[in-house]
C-alpha cells in the first residue's frame, strides 16, 4: 500500500536534552511539501559533528533528530519536484546546492546561502518541521536529519546516485570523506612531491591523508593522540605518525625539526580545538605554507594568535564540505566510487543496526570507531 501523500509512523533518534544519550522514540513524518522529498533511509554514518550536537559543543534549536551522513531511497515527493523520483537512490545534502545563490553560482564557492549549518534554525524552509514526537515538532539538523527512518529534505538538499552503490558504504560520501578529501584536493589544492600534515586521525582526517596522497604528496605526517589510528593511517598514506603526547616541545616545533625547520607545504586541522587549529597554523612554512581548518570550532570559541603567523606570507584558510559542490559532485564521487578510484571499506570499522546507535556514539567517545556505519 502506498504511503504517498500520508503521514508515516517510524522510529527516530531524539535529542530531546544535550548531554544526555539518544532517545529512540516514534516519530510522525509528514508527507514532502511542494519542492520537498521524503526519503526512506537504508544507511548513515556517525560523524563527530553529530557528537558536538549531542554535547551542546555546537548549539541546535531542541528537540532535535541529528544526522548528516547518509544514503537512502526516495518514498514520495511533494509537488514541483523533477530531479528524483520515488525509487531513486539519493544522498541527502548537508549543504544544499540550490543553484541559484551567489555562492552557487561563483565557480569557487559552495556554502550555498540556504545552508543550516550556522545560527541553526532547524526547520525546512516554510519555517515549520516535517516531524513531530508526542504532539511537539521536532527540529531538523543541517537540513537532513538521517539518523530516522524517514526523512524530509528540500530537493536542493538531494542528490541522486547509481543505483548500484552500497548505501552502507556511500553513505561516508554524504559527508567525512568528501569533507577530507576535498579539502586535501580542492581546498589545499596539494601539490605532487609536496610535504603534509593531518592534526587528527578519525574518520574526516583520514580522508584528507587519501586525499593527500591522491594528489601525489611525497610526505604525510599523522597526528593524533590515539596511537591505535596509525596503523590504518600508514594504510592509507601517511608516511609517519606521532603522537603530541610524546614530546615535551610543542608539536608544531616538532613537525619543525622533522622538516629541517621549514615547516610542511600543507597542514590540516581535522579535530575542531583552537589549540591544534593555531599548532597546524605554525606547522606550516612560514612564507609559502597553506594551513585548512577541517575542523568544526565549538560555538563558543574564540582564537587569539600572533600575527606574525601569517604576516610572513602563511595562507590559512577553512573548508566546508571540502570546498565541493554537493549536488554536482556527489553523485561524481560515488562513480568514482563504484570505479575503485578510490575506498572507503577501511574507514568503516563498525556496522551496527539503527536502534543500538548509543553504542555507535560510545564506541565514537571511546576513540574505538573511525566510522561507525549504522543499517535500517
Ligand atoms: P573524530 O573524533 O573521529 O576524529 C578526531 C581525531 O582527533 C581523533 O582520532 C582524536 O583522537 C584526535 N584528537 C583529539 N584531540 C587531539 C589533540 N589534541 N591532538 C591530536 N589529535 C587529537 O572526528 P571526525 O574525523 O568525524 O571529525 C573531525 C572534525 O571534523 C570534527 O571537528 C568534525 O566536527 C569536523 C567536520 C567538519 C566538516 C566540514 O565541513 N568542515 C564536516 N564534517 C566534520
Ligand atoms: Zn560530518
Ligand atoms: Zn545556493
Amino acid at each position: 500500500m502506498s504511503t504517498a501523500g500520508k503521514v508515516i509512523k517510524c522510529k527516530a533518534a531524539i535529542v530531546w536534552e544535550t548531554k544526555k544519550p539518544f532517545s529512540i522514540e516514534e516519530i510522525e513524518v509528514a508527507p514532502p511539501k511542494a519542492h520537498e522529498v521524503r526519503v526512506k533511509m537504508l544507511a548513515t554514518g556517525i560523524c563527530r559533528t553529530d557528537d558536538h550536537i549531542l554535547s551542546g559543543s555546537i548549539k541546535a534549536n531542541l528537540p532535535v533528530i541529528p544526522g548528516h551522513e547518509g544514503c537512502g531511497v526516495v518514498e514520495s515527493v511533494g509537488e514541483g519536484v523533477t530531479i528524483v523520483k520515488p525509487g531513486d537512490k539519493v544522498i541527502p545534502l548537508c549543504l544544499p546546492q540550490c543553484g541559484k545563490c551567489r555562492p552557487c553560482k561563483h565557480p569557487e564557492g559552495n556554502l550555498c546561502e540556504k545552508t543550516d549549518f550556522f545560527d541553526i534554525k532547524g526547520v525546512m524552509y516554510d519555517g515549520t518541521s516535517r516531524f513531530s514526537c508526542k504532539g511537539k515538532p521536532v527540529h531538523n539538523f543541517a537540513g537532513t536529519s538521517t539518523f530516522s527512518e524517514y526523512t524530509v529534505l528540500h530537493e536542493d538538499s538531494v542528490a541522486k546516485i547509481d543505483p548500484a552503490a552500497p548505501p552502507e558504504k556511500v553513505c561516508l560520501i554524504g559527508c567525512g570523506f568528501s569533507t577530507g578529501y576535498g579539502a586535501a584536493l580542492k581546498t589545499g589544492k596539494v601539490k605532487p612531491g609536496s610535504s603534509c600534515a593531518v592534526f587528527g586521525l578519525g574518520g574526516v582526517g583520514l580522508s584528507v591523508v587519501m586525499g593527500c596522497k591522491a594528489a601525489g604528496a611525497s610526505r604525510i605526517i599523522g597526528i593524533d593522540i590515539n596511537k591505535n589510528k596509525f596503523p590504518l593511517a600508514k594504510e592509507l598514506g601517511a608516511t609517519e605518525c606521532i603522537s603530541p603526547l610524546d614530546y615535551k616541545k610543542p608539536i608544531n616545533e616538532v613537525v619543525l625539526d622533522m622538516t629541517d625547520g621549514d615547516g610542511v607545504d600543507y597542514s590540516f586541522e581535522v579535530i575542531g580545538r583552537p589549540d591544534t587549529m593555531i599548532a597546524a597554523l605554525a606547522s606550516c612554512n612560514l612564507n609559502y605554507g597553506t594551513s585548512v581548518v577541517v575542523g568544526a570550532p565549538p560555538s563558543a570559541a574564540d582564537i587569539t594568535f600572533s600575527p606574525a603567523l601569517i604576516f610572513t606570507g602563511r595562507t590559512w584558510k577553512g573548508t566546508i564540505f571540502g570546498g565541493l559542490k554537493s549536488k554536482h559532485d556527489i553523485p561524481k564521487l560515488v562513480s568514482e566510487f563504484m570505479e575503485k578510484k578510490f575506498v572507503l571499506d577501511p574507514l568503516i570499522t563498525h556496522v551496527l543496526p539503527f536502534h543500538q546507535i548509543n553504542r555507535g556514539f560510545e564506541l565514537l567517545h571511546k576513540g574505538e570507531s573511525i566510522r561507525c556505519v549504522l543499517v535500517f
